[in-house]
C-alpha cells in the first residue's frame, strides 16, 4: 500500500455507475472547501456516453459521461481515484478493470456483498501493484478541506458541523462508514478536527485495513494523532497491534473497538457488518481493546469515555506544542436547490406549465380529479374519459354513449379515403406506425372529416339566427363557402350514409333536444333540392348532434357551449376515431407485405 495522501485538493476522481445525489454531494464538499476544480473529472456509465448536468457552487457544469472504463481513463489520465458504485455482482470486474488502468491508483468499492474470494483476487492485485482499495461495502473516506468520496459524511450541514471543509490535525480510520459520521462529530467537538478519514468497510476481507491507514497517517506530518475505531469480530486490529508493538507508529493513537456488549448475548450475534461477528476469545471487542491497550494505544474504558480519551490527548499535543492553532474559516454557502428550498417554503418559484385536466402526482392517476380506480370500479367507458379529459366534467350516460357512437362510427371508411389512403401509401414505403398515422391524419381537414367544428359553428350560427335554410345556403354561396357538413363523394339522397341515420335514431330517442340537428335536416333537404349528393354527411350530422348534446345536457352554460364551438373540440372526435382504422391499415399492410406504392402512369393525365 502507500505510504502517504492518497488525496489533495487537485485530485480529480472517475465515478463508476451514475447516482446524482454523491455526486453532487461531491461536488457540493469541492465548493465548501474552495476547490478550483471539480472532484469528478468524469462518469462511466457503461453502454452511454454524452454529459450529465450538475452543480458546481451556484454554476452548472456538464461532466462528461464515458461508456467504458478504458474510455474514461484515457480522457481524464490526472484522475486517480476511481469510485465504484457498481452493484455488489458487477463491482469486483469493474473494480479489477479500474486497478488494471495505469492511471487509477486508489479504488473505493461501496457495495456490500461482494464475494470474499473475488475481494481476496482485488487485494492480492492491488498489493502487488501498489495500489489502494476502500472497501468493499465502505461509504469511502475524506480529506478534511481537498476531497470526498461519494456520500461520506453525510448532508452538507453535517460536513460544516464536523468541519470537514477545513483539515485538521486528526486522523481517523473506522470499519463502519455509518459510526465515523458520528466519530467526525465527536473529533470536531474535542479537537481542531479531522485531516483526514477513512471507513475501511465492514467485510471480513477488507480492501486495505486499519493497520495499514493507521501507518500512511504516521507518515503525514500534518496527522498529529490518530483514532481509531474497530469493532468485534476478524483480527485485523491485532496488525496495528502489532504495529504498535514494533514501534512502527509514533504519534498518539486513541482506539476502541465496540461490540463489548456481544458478551451479554448467550449466542454468537451477528452484528450489522459481514465480518462484526465474535468467532471466538481473540475475536471479541474486549480482547482487541486489551491488546491495543497493552500495544500502547489509548484505549478509554468504554465507548462514552471514547470522547475525552481523545479530547485529553489532543490537549496533551497542544500543551506540548505539537499542534499549532488552527485558523477557522467560514465555509461559503452553498445554494440551495429549487427543489428543496421549495419544499421548505424558503422560496417561490413560478411555474411554466398549467394543466387542469390531469394529475399523476397522488397515489394513482385522476381525470379531472375522477381517480383511475374509480373510473374502472363505476364501469366507466372511453365516453367517460373522454368527457373527463375533454370537457373536465362527468356527462351524463346519454353523452358518453353518444361520444363513444362517434368514435365506433368513424373508426375507419375503408382503404379509398383520403386518410387511409396515405396511411397505406406510407405504410408500403416501409415507415413505421406512427409516420404511417401520422400521414393518415393529416388529410383531415375541411373536405375530409374535420368539417365537424365548421359544421357546428356554421349551424349554431344559422339556426340561433332563424336563418331560413334558403338565407343559409344561399348567403354561403355568395360569400364562396361550402356548407361544412353536407356533401359526399360517394353517399347520396339514394344512398344514405348509415352512420348519420344511426347517429339520428340515437339522438331522437336519447337527447331532451335534437334542435340543431332537425335544423340541419331542413338544410339537407334544401341542399338536395340542388345536387343528389348534397346529403347531410356524417360531419354535419355529429357537429348539428353535438350541439344539442351541449345545449340539452344541462351540463353547460352557454358560455362555455360559446367556448368550445369557437376552440373547436368537435374535429378531435374524427381524429380520435379515424386513428383506430388508420392503425388498423398500417397493420394490414404490414401484414399482408405489400410493396413500395407507385401510381400508374395511365391514371395520371400528363398535360402541358
Ligand atoms: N357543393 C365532401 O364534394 C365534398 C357543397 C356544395 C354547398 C356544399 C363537398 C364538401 C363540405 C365539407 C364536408 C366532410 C368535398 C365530408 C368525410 C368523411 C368520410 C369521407 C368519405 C369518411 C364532396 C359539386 C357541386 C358544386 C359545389 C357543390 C359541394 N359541396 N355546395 N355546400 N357542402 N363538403 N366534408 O362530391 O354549382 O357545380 O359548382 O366540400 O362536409 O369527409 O367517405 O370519403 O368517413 O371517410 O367532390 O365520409 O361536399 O363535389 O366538389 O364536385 O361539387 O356541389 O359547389 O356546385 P364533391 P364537388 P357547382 S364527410
Amino acid at each position: 500500500m502507500a505510504t502517504g495522501q492518497l488525496f489533495s485538493r487537485t485530485t480529480q476522481a472517475l465515478f463508476y455507475n451514475y447516482k446524482q445525489l454523491p455526486v453532487q454531494r461531491m461536488l457540493d464538499f469541492d465548493f465548501l472547501c474552495g476547490r478550483e476544480t471539480p472532484s469528478v473529472a468524469g462518469i462511466i456509465n457503461p453502454g452511454s456516453e454524452g454529459f450529465q448536468k450538475l452543480f458546481f457552487g451556484q454554476e452548472e457544469i456538464a461532466i462528461p459521461v464515458h461508456a467504458t472504463i478504458e474510455a474514461a481513463c484515457a480522457a481524464h489520465p490526472t484522475a486517480d481515484v476511481f469510485i465504484n458504485f457498481a452493484s455488489f455482482r458487477s463491482a469486483a470486474a469493474s473494480s479489477m478493470a479500474a486497478l488494471k488502468q495505469p492511471t487509477i491508483k486508489v479504488v473505493a468499492i461501496i457495495a456490500e456483498g461482494v464475494p470474499e474470494s473475488d475481494t481476496k483476487h482485488l487485494i492480492a492485485y492491488a498489493r502487488a501493484n501498489n495500489k489502494v482499495v476502500i472497501g468493499p461495502a465502505t461509504v469511502g473516506g475524506i480529506q478534511a478541506g481537498a476531497f470526498k468520496i461519494g456520500d461520506t459524511a453525510g448532508t452538507i450541514d453535517n460536513i460544516i458541523q464536523c468541519k470537514l471543509y477545513r483539515p485538521g490535525s486528526v486522523g481517523f480510520v473506522s470499519k463502519s462508514g455509518g459510526m465515523s459520521n458520528e466519530m467526525y462529530n465527536t473529533v470536531a467537538r474535542v479537537t481542531d478536527g479531522i485531516y483526514e478519514g477513512i471507513a475501511i468497510g465492514g467485510d471480513v476481507f477488507p480492501g486495505s485495513t486499519l493497520s495499514d491507514h493507521i501507518l500512511r497517517f504516521n507518515n503525514i506530518p500534518q496527522i498529529k494523532m490518530m483514532v481509531v475505531l474497530g469493532e468485534l469480530g476478524g483480527r485485523d486490529e491485532y496488525s496495528l497491534v502489532e504495529a504498535l508493538k514494533q514501534g512502527k507508529v509514533n504519534k498518539p493513537v486513541v482506539a476502541w473497538v465496540s461490540g463489548t456488549c456481544a458478551r451479554l448475548f448467550k449466542s454468537e450475534v451477528q452484528f450489522g457488518h459481514a465480518g462484526a461477528k465474535s468467532g471466538g476469545e481473540m475475536e471479541s471487542a474486549q480482547a482487541k481493546n486489551q491488546a491495543l491497550m497493552d500495544a500502547g494505544a489509548i484505549v478509554p474504558t468504554s465507548f462514552e469515555a471514547l470522547e475525552s480519551a481523545i479530547k485529553e490527548t489532543f490537549e496533551k499535543l497542544v500543551e506540548e506544542g505539537k499542534v499549532s492553532p488552527i485558523k477557522e474559516v467560514a465555509p461559503p454557502q452553498i445554494p440551495e436547490d429549487l427543489s428543496s428550498a421549495i419544499k421548505s417554503g424558503k422560496v417561490r418559484a413560478p411555474t411554466h406549465i398549467i394543466s387542469t385536466i390531469s394529475d399523476d402526482r397522488g397515489e394513482e392517476p385522476c381525470y379531472a380529479g375522477v381517480p383511475m380506480s374509480s373510473i374502472i370500479e363505476q364501469g366507466l367507458g372511453v365516453g367517460d374519459v373522454i368527457s373527463l379529459l375533454w370537457f373536465k366534467r362527468s356527462l351524463p350516460r346519454y353523452c358518453t354513449k353518444f361520444i363513444e357512437i362517434c368514435v365506433m362510427l368513424c373508426a375507419d371508411h375503408g382503404p379509398c379515403v383520403s386518410g387511409a389512403h396515405n396511411t397505406i401509401v406510407t405504410a408500403r414505403a416501409g415507415k413505421d406506425l406512427v409516420s404511417s398515422l401520422v400521414s393518415g391524419l393529416l388529410t383531415i381537414g375541411p373536405r375530409f372529416g374535420g368539417a365537424i367544428d365548421d359544421a357546428a359553428r356554421y349551424f349554431k350560427d344559422a339556426c340561433d339566427r332563424n336563418l331560413t335554410p334558403y338565407e343559409f345556403v344561399e348567403g354561403m354561396k355568395k360569400k364562396g363557402i361550402r356548407v361544412p357538413g353536407i356533401g359526399h363523394r360517394i353517399k347520396s339522397r339514394d344512398n344514405r350514409d348509415k352512420r348519420v341515420e344511426l347517429l339520428q335514431k340515437f339522438a331522437r330517442s336519447n337527447f331532451p333536444s335534437v334542435k340543431y340537428m332537425e335544423y340541419a335536416v331542413t338544410v339537407e333537404s334544401y341542399t338536395l333540392s340542388k345536387a343528389n349528393n348534397l346529403v347531410l354527411n356524417v360531419d354535419g350530422a355529429i357537429g348539428s348532434l353535438f350541439l344539442d348534446l351541449l345545449a340539452g345536457s344541462g351540463m353547460f352554460s352557454k358560455q362555455e357551449i360559446d367556448e368550445i364551438v369557437q376552440i373547436g373540440y368537435l374535429n378531435g372526435l374524427f381524429v380520435l376515431a379515424r386513428s383506430i382504422g388508420l392503425i388498423g391499415h398500417t397493420f394490414d399492410q404490414k401484414r399482408l407485405k405489400q410493396p413500395l406504392y407507385r401510381h400508374p402512369w395511365e391514371d395520371v393525365l400528363y398535360t402541358k
